[in-house]
């Protein structure tokens, strides 16, 4: 029997590729350069979509593809998605929750570490021979005891707030609604008053309409000069010219951001700010992660086509 033809919207990592290889025919899309041209030899073909949570799956692609029957996305934020075309069309979808979960909220929490006791700089410091030449680091800010919010109680912001609960905080947290698993930690609906509460801000939401901006110009002012946001969740979630304008005027005091409009390619104001940690979208980088990442989108493109449930449908 041929072998389903997969459209691939992004790189995977070696092995997962090699593994979808042997069941599938895997278009590399994002490497076509006449896409037009490519749509019309093979869309009459194409019975799935393989993407990524940090990429958009246009309606127009959707459309472009009669055969299309699923899409299966890398990733657990599948806000890249124009979800009324799914809809539309009837289309079965797929993500990666849970196994990624655990590192994610690592990684938040080490981004907090990282920025408030200035480890990059302080290794570049010993690195570059001027510990010898010039003497200490200088003093950094302290992170147990404090106060934290946690903007979205989900899977990854209950696992973030369960980490920094180790580090004797103080956790606060907004969410639709108050959570019965949550009642050690404070519930605080507005998220002008969760930031007035916290010293450090977690947004750890799902991206989506009603999520746009919510960290807005007013929520990164309550922040204030000695507060810190973390990004871990899309970077639509918070009004990215209002932070670089607080970033650089001092009102907030840092960030550290694994999330950008417009990435890989970022806005280069970012460039000259030394109160902000960058990363390259690598919350659920880990081997172990993204291994049990590609093992979910191979394993329920393969449940699609051979007629059984999906493992971790989204619809
Ligand atoms: C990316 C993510 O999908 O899980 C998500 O929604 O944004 C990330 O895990 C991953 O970095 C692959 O690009």
């Amino acid at each position: 029997m041929n072998k389903p033809e997969i459209l691939q919207l992004g790189a995977y990592s070696e092995r997962d590729e090699a593994l979808l290889n042997e069941h599938f025919v895997m278009h590399r899309f994002f490497e076509v350069d006449d896409k037009e041209a490519f749509l019309k030899q093979h869309a009459a073909n194409i019975k799935a979509i393989g993407t990524r949570g940090d990429l958009r799956v246009e309606g127009e692609l959707i459309d472009a593809l009669p055969a299309l029957e699923m899409i299966a996305v890398y990733g657990v934020g599948y806000d890249g998605v124009d979800m009324d075309r799914v809809i539309a069309r009837d289309l079965r979808m797929s993500n990666t929750p849970d196994v990624l979960t655990g590192d994610v909220a690592d990684y938040a929490v080490a981004m907090m570490l990282a920025q408030s006791r200035a480890i990059v700089g302080a290794s570049d410091w010993v690195r570059s021979g001027n510990w010898g030449n010039t003497g200490g680091y200088g003093l950094t800010s302290r992170v147990h005891g404090k106060r934290v919010g946690v903007l979205g109680l989900g899977r990854i912001g209950f696992e973030i707030a369960k980490r920094l609960a180790a580090f004797d905080m103080e956790i606060n947290y907004s969410s639709r609604s108050a959570k019965p698993e949550a009642a050690d930690w404070n519930f605080i609906a507005d998220p002008v008053a969760l930031a007035e509460a916290s010293d450090f801000l977690f947004v750890a939401l799902a991206a989506n309409a009603e999520t746009r901006h919510i960290v807005s110009k007013e929520v990164i002012e309550a922040m204030g000069s000695t507060g810190m946001i973390i990004n871990i969740s899309r970077a639509a979630n918070i009004d990215e010219e209002a932070l670089l304008d607080a970033l650089e005027s001092g009102a907030l005091g840092s960030a550290a951001l694994d999330v950008f409009e417009g990435e890989p390619v970022i806005n280069e104001r970012f460039f000259a700010l030394d109160n902000v940690l960058l990363q390259p979208h690598q919350g659920s980088g880990t081997v172990e992660t993204r291994e049990a990442m590609g093992d979910l989108v191979r394993n329920n493109l393969l449940a699609h086509f051979e007629g059984r449930d999906l493992l971790t449908p989204v619809n």
